[in-house]
């Protein structure tokens, strides 16, 4: 089965990683190797971008804005508008290729790709509504206004958790509002790049979207640099750990580049005396298990009130009993993979350290061995009880660890879900207006995302997306994410014969 979809997507053995859309360049640099960490398997190998090679794509980026940026947004709304149903029509395969390539089960791989699909429509309308604002002038005889223009160069620098969706909401956006887009996936997760890159080329060549659109390179670390330190890229969108979001800022801000950047998230769930218990518990096990805890949005930790505390406790740690752990593509479980065994020492070490700080475990991890685990990276969901200060707590972990904190107060609770260095998002179980209205407010959560009696994660495409403090403070995806696409020009135009100057300022000649 795997094999007719790497057919479907033209994949081979050993394909180029190199891209400026129906051209697949004669890649330069080093040969990586997909691996699958749902069976083990090396799924194919991928030539990367050697620097020559990523100067070849950026001159042919650079030459087709210049024609893009020409064409009327609402016609490239169009060509969007038919990668969207090129998506439909390759939704289960791609789907099935996320998720195995990547590890996250079937049901979150076909929504990874609707994710695609509805952001393809939200770009098709916002084709038609990339609008300014108009001003008053203080000058007689003269009008204000402002237009979006076309940025140039939008450098994608994506995850291996959500290995499309992340892409296609930069790239969707950034191609109706005129840009181009040179995207460089993670290492981790090659191989859905090339499949959507195919998608891609085969619309943008019945439309004669020029060559150097949509470009693709395949690289490590030294691609990303690249990107960040090119003046000829003025923006750069970057999804990933903070770390590499701090290199990424600190390079793109010393050319004073834009940086759109979205980082690591420590989202917590509070979870109040007034709390709808049994249906708190879903958004809670799903965030925290779902993806395998690999998400940027997964719930790490859960604050919970004095009064319901042993009883929630008791509800989870039951629901976690229930979990099916095993191979992602069988719908009956629940949990798949981590995405590598470097992740898998990543969690092996952080449930040590929770260890060393006091944490106690409710439910204890582990690494599963035998039949269907034989690639190393499936591991137990776990529960530890903590103190929100532990060092450990404090850090993203990218991997199924839930830690548990008690509280009094609803003061008490936002202030504990507040004080992590992240802010991404956040979410209040209760059916207490006054809670929910509190935890809302300007003195209440300080994320990007504040929820109330959903989790912390699945957020739709429609909002914008993004978090705050080491979460980067990007936005992406919907509400007015576009802008950050654009460059904003205000206009005054004087349709009298005289020339007044603004403030009121006399200049005789
Ligand atoms: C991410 O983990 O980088 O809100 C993105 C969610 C998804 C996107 C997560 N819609 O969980």
């Amino acid at each position: 089965m795997m094999q007719n979809i790497l057919r479907e997507f033209n994949i081979e053995a050993a394909n180029s990683g190199v891209s400026t859309g129906s051209t697949w360049l004669e890649a330069g640099g080093d040969t990586l190797t997909s691996f699958s960490p749902v069976d083990g398997k090396d799924i194919a190998t991928v030539k990367t971008a050697s620097r020559a090679d990523y100067d070849a794509v950026i001159s042919k980026a650079a030459e087709a804005f210049t024609e893009w940026r020409q064409w009327p947004a609402p016609r490239r709304g169009e060509v969007v508008r038919q990668v969207g149903q090129a998506l439909r029509e390759h939704k289960e395969s791609l789907g099935r290729l996320v998720s195995y390539e990547m590890g996250k089960s079937l049901q979150e791989g076909y929504g990874e790709v609707q994710e695609m699909i509805d952001i393809c429509d939200f770009a098709v309308g916002l084709s038609r509504q990339l609008h300014g604002l108009t001003m008053h002038s203080e000058r007689p005889g003269h009008r204000m206004y402002e237009q979006w223009h076309p940025l140039g160069i939008t450098g994608i620098i994506s995850a291996f958790n959500f290995p499309v969706a992340v892409w296609s909401w930069n790239s969707m956006l950034a191609w109706v509002c005129g840009d181009v887009c040179v995207w460089k996936p993670s290492e981790k997760t090659p191989l859905t790049a090339l499949a959507c890159q195919h998608i891609t080329a085969k619309v943008f060549a019945e439309n004669k979207v020029p060559e150097g659109v949509s470009c693709l390179i395949i690289g490590g670390r030294d691609t990303g640099e690249w990107l960040a330190a090119d003046a000829r890229v003025p923006l750069v969108s970057a999804t990933g750990s903070t770390r590499m979001g701090k290199a990424v800022g600190a390079a793109v801000g010393a050319r004073l580049g834009r940086a759109l950047l979205e980082l690591g998230g420590n989202n917590a769930i509070i979870i109040s005396k007034d709390a709808d218990l049994d249906m708190s518990l879903i958004g809670c096990v799903f965030g925290a298990v779902g993806t395998a805890g690999q998400r940027c949005t997964s719930t790490r930790r859960l604050i919970i009130h004095d009064s319901v505390y042993d009883t929630f406790k008791t509800k989870l740690v039951n629901a976690y009993k229930q979990l099916r752990i095993g191979d992602p593509l069988d719908q009956h479980n629940h949990v798949g993979p981590l995405i590598d065994k470097q992740a898998v020492e990543l969690y092996l070490q952080s449930i040590e350290k929770c260890k060393a700080e006091g944490g106690k475990f409710i439910v204890e991890g582990g690494v599963l061995e035998g039949k269907g685990y034989e690639s190393g990276c499936y591991v137990k969901p776990a529960i530890a009880e903590v103190k929100n200060e532990y060092s450990i707590v404090q850090h993203e972990t990218f991997a199924p660890i839930l830690y548990l904190v008690r509280y009094s107060s609803l003061d008490e609770a936002i202030a504990l879900q507040n004080n992590v260095p992240q802010g991404l998002s956040s979410a209040i179980m209760t059916l207490n207006l006054r809670e929910a209205e509190q935890f809302l407010s300007q003195g209440g959560s300080d994320c990007g995302i504040a929820n109330v009696n959903i989790g912390t994660s699945g957020a739709e495409i429609g909002g914008a997306f993004g978090g705050e403090k080491e979460t980067g403070g990007g936005r992406e995806s919907g509400s007015d994410a576009w802008k950050a696409y654009m460059r904003r020009q205000t206009n005054t135009i004087n349709y009298t014969d005289k020339l007044p100057l603004a403030q009121g300022i006399k200049f005789d000649l």
